[in-house]
């Protein structure tokens, strides 16, 4: 049982000792090892060139997983495909686990008529119900109850869903985070809380945001299990997560899972941490790399090499820079569309703004 005073030990697998004597076993079968790995590579390339894309004025906000990819990879192939994911700034990774088309995923950021949501929401903002995955509101937190009463109607409705909850460290101030735990608690809700303590909350550490030790202990209070996991071990990550969905999925409540990462880069575009953070840390954490200590591991297990990786950096790159040439090729969205998709038949007052917007 954990205390409040004392954080309890991280959950780790890459590095944990064999068992003397043993040959080294693996959790999982190869293919499952290579999706992990891959879906962590393709992030980071991703969201590299998104950022490039923010730098170069061709998108207006941009937030990466840079160091975090362990924790938004591992937890998010935890997850089915027929589970919803509420996710906060940084999961966008899960989306393109979930097969959703490169294109997508970059005019979601370009905001033109490529794009899905028509440009009305800010980037890092992807929402497609054909991959179960809702788009977060920007308010810290909101998404928590969300994706518990989803859970809650996917009980009702005796659906074998489970929903998985994200949020960062900062969130877990906020009174959603509270309400969320609590009603998941008390009805037992087929939902996973994943916290990526990436150690900020913009320019706040962990320190101001909590007295207790770690975030997972929280769960305590509300009656159900929390785990403290390694956030840069890929492994660690999708086995805790997969215990907790699976335990979700059988009936058992809900489980809040504490990924401890570090965020390596700004809180976002907006952002330059090095007015508030010892960057020293920071280049501490970038030795614990999540991606280059997976790639030692598989390395050591002969199931990835140098050539390999070069031929993947090289696909997932063009793929990258194909979408966004695809993309920006698209004209801007029609400007009489922002009047749409709220009302089933537009009342009076809407349709004369309409008309005064476009001069008709
Ligand atoms: C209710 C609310 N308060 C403040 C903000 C401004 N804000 C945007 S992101 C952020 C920090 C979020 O930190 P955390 O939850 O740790 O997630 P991270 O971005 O570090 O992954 C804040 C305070 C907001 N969007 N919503």
């Amino acid at each position: 049982m954990s205390s409040p005073t004392e954080v309890s030990p991280l959950y780790q697998v890459l590095d944990a000792p064999a068992e003397p004597g043993a040959p080294p076993a693996s959790p999982l079968p190869t293919p499952d090892l290579l999706r992990l790995y891959r879906g962590m590579v393709r992030i980071r390339t991703v969201d590299s060139r998104m950022l490039n894309l923010q730098r170069q004025g061709r998108i207006g906000f941009y937030g990466t997983a840079t160091g975090e990819e362990a924790a938004v990879v591992g937890s998010g192939c935890a997850f089915e495909p027929r589970d919803w994911i509420f996710p906060a700034l940084r999961q966008g990774g899960i989306a393109l686990l979930r097969d959703y088309p490169l294109d997508l995923y970059v005019a979601q950021c370009v905001g033109n008529s490529a794009d899905l949501l028509r440009g009305r929401q800010m980037p890092c903002h992807y929402s497609d119900r054909r991959i179960h995955f809702v788009s977060w509101s920007s308010v810290i937190a909101t998404q928590l109850p969300h994706a518990v009463g989803a859970a809650m109607a996917a009980r009702l409705r005796r659906d074998p869903v489970v929903c998985g909850a994200y949020l960062g460290d900062g969130a877990t101030s906020e009174g959603d985070f509270h309400v969320a735990m609590n009603f998941a608690g008390v009805y037992r809700a087929p939902v996973v809380f994943v916290c990526q303590n990436n150690q900020f909350a913009i320019s706040v550490p962990i320190e101001r945001q909590t007295a207790s030790a770690g975030i997972a202990v929280k769960a305590a209070a509300y009656g159900f299990e929390g785990v403290r996991v390694d956030g840069n071990d890929v492994l660690a990550c999708y086995l805790a997560t997969r215990k907790a969905v699976d335990k979700a999925r059988a009936g058992g409540g809900p489980t809040l899972v504490e990924a401890v990462t570090y965020r390596r880069g700004g809180h976002s575009s907006s952002d330059d941490p090095s007015r508030y953070r010892d960057e020293r840390v920071t280049e501490e954490w970038a030795r614990r790399d999540p991606i280059l200590r997976f790639r030692r591991w598989l390395e050591a297990r002969g199931l990835w090499n140098d050539p390999e990786e070069e031929r993947f950096q090289t696909e997932v790159k063009s793929a990258v820079d194909e979408a966004i040439r695809r993309v920006e090729a698209a004209p801007p969205v029609d400007p009489g569309s922002m009047f749409e998709d709220v009302f089933a038949e537009m009342p009076a007052q809407l349709r004369a703004q309409r008309r005064e917007a476009l001069g008709e």
